[in-house]
Parts: structure tokens; C-alpha cells; sequence
């Protein structure tokens, strides 16, 4: 590897990527592997975090997998400095836990509003509070907040989620602006439309056959005619997790096949 791209290598870097058994997470922690990077990660349950493990394993990668629910702050600073001393200080924090609730605001209970809110942005604020400490003892560290288009645009059912997002957006900020000065980069990834479980009854065919008419609408409203990959969004997160990235900071970068860039197709 000639000088250059030394700068995107992420070799003797502690990875951790939160809710990553599977879909966004999954691939992300997959890239910064073959980066250099250990891999920790969390899942809710046991069952998920082995199911977790044994795909880590079909991929080569040693992963070390950890039960803790993101939103509960003494489990997650237990197991950050459980972590610490089983692989050590986290280098690299991808805060990509989340759910989304898709329920009209005025048929969304208060309940519900809370657990989304509590997940897809406590949560990051918690488990950044936890990892930040030891960013700062190393003098360097990098986070990736996994925000959203809902960062920026709302839709009908998920004013919870683009709440969230558009929280975590402005957090991302200002984190950066916080600990900037301490060698830390705090930035976004927002991924446009990708095929993941969260997204599955978005894409559900029909009982013709034919395509979801939502799946329609986003292949209208994309410049690249297709939903997204999880793959799509593994160089942007390891350049936000390398040294190649040091001087962008509180930075969104949206991997959405130019969404937000597009009117949209005419009918
Ligand atoms: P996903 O397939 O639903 O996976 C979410 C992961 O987070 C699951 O492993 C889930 O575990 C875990 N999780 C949920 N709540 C948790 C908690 N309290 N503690 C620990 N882990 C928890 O979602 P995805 O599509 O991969 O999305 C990952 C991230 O990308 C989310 O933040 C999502 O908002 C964001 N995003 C997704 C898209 C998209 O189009 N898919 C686009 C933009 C942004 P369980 O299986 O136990 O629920
Ligand atoms: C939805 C989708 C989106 C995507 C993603 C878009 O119901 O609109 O789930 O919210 O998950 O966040 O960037």
C-alpha cells in the first residue's frame, strides 16, 4: 500500500458498531474489517448477537459481540468498559442502532413517539457520552452517527423517526464542535433508500406482482433508477472512519443515489 492510501487503512483501530447483526450495521462493521479494524458489536438479545457472531465468522472476521440495549446508559457504560478491557479503548464509534415506527402522528401514541426518539437519538448521545472519554485519552477518535434523507425531509407516518433523525443530525454537530479540539471527528452518513429488513415492507410486491407503489416512487425519485445496498455505504464509512478524513468535521454525507439532489422523474 503506497503512503496515500495508508491514510484510509484503519489497522490497531478498535471498531464499534451498535445493532450490527445484520443490515446497515452488518455491512459497515464488514468494511472497516477489511480496513484493518477489530470489530466489536452490540445487539439487543443473545440469539441476535450469536446469529451475529456466526455471520461475522462466515465472513472471516474474529467479531466480538456484546448484548446491551443502547438505550440503557449503565448497561452501556458497563459494557464499553467491559470492552475496553477485553479488546480495547474504542477507536471508531458507528452509532447505527435504530428502529422506526411508520404510525400518522395522530394516531401515535406518546409511548411509541418516546421509544423511537429513545433509540434512534438518546441512544447515540449515550453511547458517544460513553465512548468519548477514552477517545480523548488516546488523543484521537472518530464517530459516525447513521442519520437519515429524514435528517431533512418529512413524510407522511414518521415523525418520530424524522424527529429523530433530524435530532441526530444537529448532535452530530455538536459533537464536533464540542470535542473538535480534542482530535475527534464527529460526521454523518445519511443513506438514502437501502435494502434492509427496515425498509422490506416498502418493497413488498404486490398481490398482482407488481412492484410496492412506494418501491415505485423512490425509483421515480432517484437519479440512479435503484434502491440502495448496504455495500453502497461502505467506502463512505470507511473514509469517515481513516485518517483520510481528519479535517471533515460535522459533516452529513448522504449516500442516497442523489434523492435529495432530484425533483424527480415526471409521471
Ligand atoms: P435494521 O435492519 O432494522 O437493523 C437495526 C439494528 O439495530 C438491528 O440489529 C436491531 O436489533 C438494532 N437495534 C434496534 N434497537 C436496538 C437497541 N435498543 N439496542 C441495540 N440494538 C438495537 O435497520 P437498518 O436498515 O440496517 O438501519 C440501520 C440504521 O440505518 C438505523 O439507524 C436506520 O434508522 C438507519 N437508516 C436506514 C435506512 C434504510 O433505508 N434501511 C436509511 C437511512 C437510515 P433488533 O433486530 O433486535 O431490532
Ligand atoms: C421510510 C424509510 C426511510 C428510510 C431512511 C431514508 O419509512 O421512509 O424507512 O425512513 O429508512 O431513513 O433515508
Amino acid at each position: 500500500m503506497n503512503d496515500f492510501m495508508k491514510n484510509f487503512s484503519l489497522e490497531g483501530k478498535v471498531a464499534f458498531v451498535t445493532g450490527a447483526s445484520y443490515g446497515i450495521g452488518f455491512a459497515i462493521a464488514n468494511a472497516l474489517s477489511d480496513a484493518g479494524a477489530t470489530i466489536v458489536f452490540n445487539d439487543i438479545n443473545q440469539d441476535l448477537v450469536n446469529k451475529g457472531v456466526a455471520a461475522y465468522e462466515e465472513k472471516g472476521i474474529k467479531a466480538h459481540g456484546y448484548v446491551c440495549d443502547v438505550t440503557d446508559e449503565a448497561a452501556v457504560q458497563a459494557t464499553v468498559a467491559k470492552i475496553r478491557e477485553e479488546v480495547g479503548i474504542i477507536d471508531i464509534l458507528v452509532n447505527n442502532a435504530g428502529i422506526i415506527k411508520r404510525i400518522p402522528m395522530l394516531e401515535m401514541s406518546a409511548a411509541d413517539f418516546r421509544k423511537v426518539i429513545d433509540v434512534d437519538l438518546n441512544a447515540p448521545f449515550i453511547v458517544s457520552k460513553a465512548c468519548i472519554p477514552g477517545m480523548i485519552e488516546k488523543g484521537h477518535g472518530k464517530i459516525i452517527n447513521i442519520c437519515s434523507m429524514m435528517s431533512e425531509l418529512g413524510r407522511e407516518t414518521v415523525s418520530a423517526y424524522a424527529a429523530a433523525k433530524g435530532g441526530l443530525k444537529m448532535l452530530t454537530r455538536n459533537i464536533c464542535s464540542e470535542y473538535g479540539e480534542a482530535n475527534i471527528q464527529c460526521n454523518g452518513i445519511g443513506p438514502g433508500y437501502i435494502e434492509t429488513p427496515q425498509t422490506a415492507p416498502l418493497r413488498e410486491r404486490q398481490a398482482d406482482g407488481s412492484r410496492h407503489p412506494f418501491d415505485q416512487f423512490i425509483i421515480s425519485k432517484t437519479p440512479a433508477a435503484r434502491w440502495g445496498k448496504t455495500e453502497d455505504l461502505q467506502g463512505p464509512a470507511v473514509f469517515l472512519a481513516s485518517d483520510a478524513s481528519n479535517f471533515v468535521n460535522g459533516h452529513i454525507l448522504y449516500v442516497d443515489g442523489g434523492i435529495l439532489a432530484y425533483i424527480g422523474k415526471q409521471p
